[in-house]
């Protein structure tokens, strides 16, 4: 049995796995690299220990010195966070050569749903829809996946086995393209993963990105906490998660949550993990991957079932039982967060380093901040770019996105550029109030400037209401725009409403 924590990571996730364990009475040590010796983390933790410089591989990726100092500081377990050493499964192994306890997953199922050929046919086995594409473990050469491809129809993706989170994957929209694209997508995928090996998927195009939450204990209970909605994202970076999904319902959610929990079984899963899927338009919904650790969004998922996700992983991994079975995890409103990034949401998203200066985040009903940085703190080039994540919950999707939209007001934050204003835009757009988007929505149909041509489309401003006010009358609401001046703001029309009708 474990007291102390070793947290082999940095920034908010850092400080949100300490501050379980100092609910839970546990004592932690911080591990840090040069440039982070004043931040947050290192100040939360009861010790303290420096790694290395300041690029990863010379500190949070170091495992064998962070091993080392599990054992001289006597912490008998190590939370590995997310990225960084999380999804390493020679790492997971190697803390248990140490005899020490890795706050996560078997090595075994980090391995299995690592390689994503693997991860496929295991699920598949188990009764788990995956996307059309080729089937089995094995490495295929070029020419089977010529031959296969037809089957699995054009356009399609070619995805490296050993990537993940969209990295190395590339778009064939005919055979003839194949050959050129296959050399090209190896190259890469050798290149990012020292690993050469591909697969092919049918390209499913208008498909929303949803993820269900699993937790599993050593007795074999598997629960699922819902899922998350994560189609806002930008090259494969999430911006904003929400926790219900607007496209699910009872029905599906039940549907998708028994065959997240199939898929997590398929690998015997311990701890923590979440399962990606594709849904489209008509409810179909397919494997993507399983992430084999904690996420960034898991947030959403805490406010919406009240289940505090990282002190239930300690737990597990302390061997006890979980504290929920199936029966027990309910959903309760509705849950935003958005990344707060350093990010110029007016130049391409471009990274925004420097010294942070006052900063004042927003509190009140329903508002949640999970932060590794404070006023006079440097964001480096050597990390991420997340400076937050903001997450207001409200007891409807309307509630939520009202109080997302006064937080992000009342957040200021000087010396660097934040995406802030991109997350404003957002809640304005009358495609996320009415939950009527995709993985491609930021992308291909979201811009900061055509923004305020959207608002004059009295259809989408009626979708406002309709969704804001979900409980009353959807006629009522688009009449109350039918009378409306043309020139005055939705929020102001919003304001109008409530004087009005409440
Ligand atoms: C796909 C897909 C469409 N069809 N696979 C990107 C992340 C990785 N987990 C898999 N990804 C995708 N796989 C098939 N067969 C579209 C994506 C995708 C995507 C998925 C989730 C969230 C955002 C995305 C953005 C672009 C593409």
């Amino acid at each position: 049995m474990f007291n102390k924590v070793l947290i082999a990571n940095r920034g908010e996730i850092a400080v949100r796995i300490i501050r379980a364990c100092r609910e839970l009475g546990m004592s932690t040590v911080a591990v840090f690299s040069e440039p982070d010796r004043s931040a947050l983390h290192v100040r939360y933790a009861d010790e303290a220990y420096e790694l290395g410089p300041a690029p990863a591989r010379d500190s949070y990726l170091r495992g064998d010195k962070i091993i080392d100092i599990a054992k001289k500081s006597g912490a008998k377990a190590i939370h590995p966070g997310y990225g960084f050493l999380a999804e390493r499964d020679d790492f997971a192994l190697a803390v248990e050569d140490a005899g020490l306890i890795f706050i996560g997953p078997r090595p075994s199922a980090i391995a299995a749903m690592g390689d994503k050929a693997v991860a496929r046919a295991t699920v598949t086995a188990a009764g788990v829809p995956v996307v059309p594409g080729t089937e089995g473990e094995g490495d295929l050469r070029d020419q089977d996946l010529i031959d296969i491809a037809p089957s699995v129809g054009f356009p399609l993706l070619i995805k490296a086995t050993a990537g993940g989170g969209g990295k190395g994957m590339r778009e064939v929209l005919s055979a003839d393209e194949l050959p050129m694209l296959l050399t090209a997508a190896r190259r890469e995928a050798e290149a990012a993963f020292g690993d050469g090996n591909v697969y092919l998927e049918k390209l499913l195009l208008n498909a929303r990105h949803v993820e269900i939450q699993i937790l599993a204990d050593n007795d074999g209970n598997t629960i699922h906490l819902g899922e998350r909605e994560c189609s806002l994202q930008r090259r494969h970076q999430k911006l904003l998660e929400e926790a219900p999904s607007p496209a699910v319902n009872g029905e599906l959610r039940l549907k998708m949550g028994e065959l997240a929990k199939k898929a997590a079984k398929a690998v015997d899963y311990l701890n923590a993990g979440t399962i990606e899927f594709l849904l489209d338009k008509d409810q179909n919904f397919y494997f993507l991957e399983m992430n084999t650790r904690l996420q960034v969004e898991h947030p959403v998922t805490e406010m919406v079932t009240v289940i505090d996700i990282v002190k239930e992983q300690i737990r597990i991994a302390r061997g006890r039982k979980m504290r929920y079975t199936q029966d027990d995890v309910q959903m309760k409103g509705w849950a935003i967060e958005c990344r707060i990034n350093a990010e110029d949401p007016y130049n391409n998203f471009m990274p925004s380093t420097g010294r942070i200066g006052l900063s004042v985040g927003p509190t009140g009903p329903g508002v949640r901040i999970d932060t590794g940085v404070y006023p006079g703190f440097e964001i480096s080039p050597y990390y991420d770019s997340l400076i937050s994540k903001l997450i207001c919950w409200g007891e409807t999707r309307g509630e939520a996105i009202l109080r997302m939209r006064r937080a992000l007001e009342e957040y200021r934050i000087l010396g660097v550029k934040t995406n802030i204003p991109f997350h404003q835009n957002i809640m304005d757009s009358h495609r996320f109030i009415a939950g009527a988007f995709d993985t491609r929505f930021v992308e291909e149909r979201f811009s900061m400037d055509e923004m305020e041509e959207d608002k004059e489309d009295l259809h989408h401003i009626a979708a406002i209401f309709a969704t804001l006010y979900a409980h009353r009358q959807t006629q009522e609401a688009s009449q109350i725009v039918r009378r409306g001046e043309r020139d005055t703001s939705n929020w102001k029309w919003i304001g109008r409403w409530e004087r009005l009708h409440r």
